[in-house]
């Protein structure tokens, strides 16, 4: 992709329409927008699709980006290669949320992988995606995936030891999310994890959501006997910065897990086995978040 610099003199958008989302009152993203795909209320959220100039098609959900073509690969790369790599043999994978289908996508990559269960509440995210983000959503109708349309919460609190890897894949934690980030939820995925599972989860960024994030990180280790904290750089979040967490049923700290290796023939673009040891060693600043 070419990108054409605007002049110093047009350094402040002006023509066209943009979209922004505020991370605060006073700083927020802002791109431009070719054409608004698709604008609806589902039960649960306001659900947007936009076309942009620069990221591609990009999916808001209550304001709040989610997902963009140019810029998803780090997040869902990130997500996913770092619980299935720190596995020793993932073989049943839920994933709760990621309606978009991209966590999907990745996890079907590792041929240990039997079968990948998505349990996404909004039937409205999974029909978008699946009309305008072909290439994050095309994997949901693989024969290994099984896609649920029901609360997660619910979902997981009727399952015991029947999973190998959880990752939650959330949109921030207000509203219909927030039982997510809870105690009784840690629990309920630490049980429905088999013995030697993984559970991760996107736990905010820490430049402006530090207290989601800190909470998050309290709360996940009252429950988890082992979990730890991980970085990457995700410009379409606020701040760029986003975290995520690894937590473990048993065992050693989940940041000094050694990763396998990406199976042969995954070719990554973000995710490197380096860059997994390495993005657990955190900023001074973020540490002193989780710690
Ligand atoms: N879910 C986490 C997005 C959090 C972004 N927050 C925000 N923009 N305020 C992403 C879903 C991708 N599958």
């Amino acid at each position: 992709m070419t990108i054409e610099k605007p002049p110093i003199s047009a350094r402040t958008p002006s023509r066209g329409k943009w979209f922004t989302e505020l991370h605060s009152p006073g700083a927020g993203f802002t791109v431009r927008v070719k054409k608004t795909l698709f604008s609806g209320k589902s039960p649960f959220q306001d659900v947007a699709v936009f076309d942009t100039e620069d990221y591609g098609h990009m999916l808001v959900l209550d304001g709040a980006v989610q997902t963009t073509e140019r810029d998803e690969f780090v997040y869902h790369e990130m997500l996913v290669h770092v619980p299935l790599c720190a596995h020793p043999k993932p073989r049943r994978v839920l994933i709760v949320g990621g309606g978009d289908g991209g966590c999907v996508r990745e996890a079907l990559r590792h041929p240990e992988v039997e079968r990948v269960t998505l349990v996404e509440i909004d039937q409205m995210v999974v029909d978008c995606s699946r009309k305008f983000f072909p290439t994050i959503a095309g994997k949901l109708d693989d024969p290994r995936v099984e896609v649920r349309i029901e609360d997660g919460v619910k979902f997981v609190k009727k399952h015991e030891r029947a999973f190998d890897v959880i990752i939650v894949d959330s949109t921030d934690p207000v509203n219909m999310a927030s039982p997510l980030t809870r105690a009784t939820f840690f629990r309920a995925a630490k049980e429905a994890l088999a013995p030697g599972g993984l559970y991760a989860c996107q736990s905010q960024g820490p430049l402006f959501e530090m207290k989601g994030m800190r909470r998050i990180a309290r709360t996940i280790r009252k429950v988890f006997p082992n979990a730890s904290h991980y970085l990457a750089n995700i410009p379409t979040y606020p701040g760029g910065v986003w975290s995520f967490a690894l937590a473990g049923k048993s065992g050693k700290s989940t940041a000094s897990i050694v990763p396998r290796p990406l199976p042969k023939g995954i070719r990554t673009h973000y995710y490197t086995t380096g860059l997994h040891r390495a993005s657990f060693h955190l900023p001074r600043y973020v540490e002193e978040i989780v710690r």
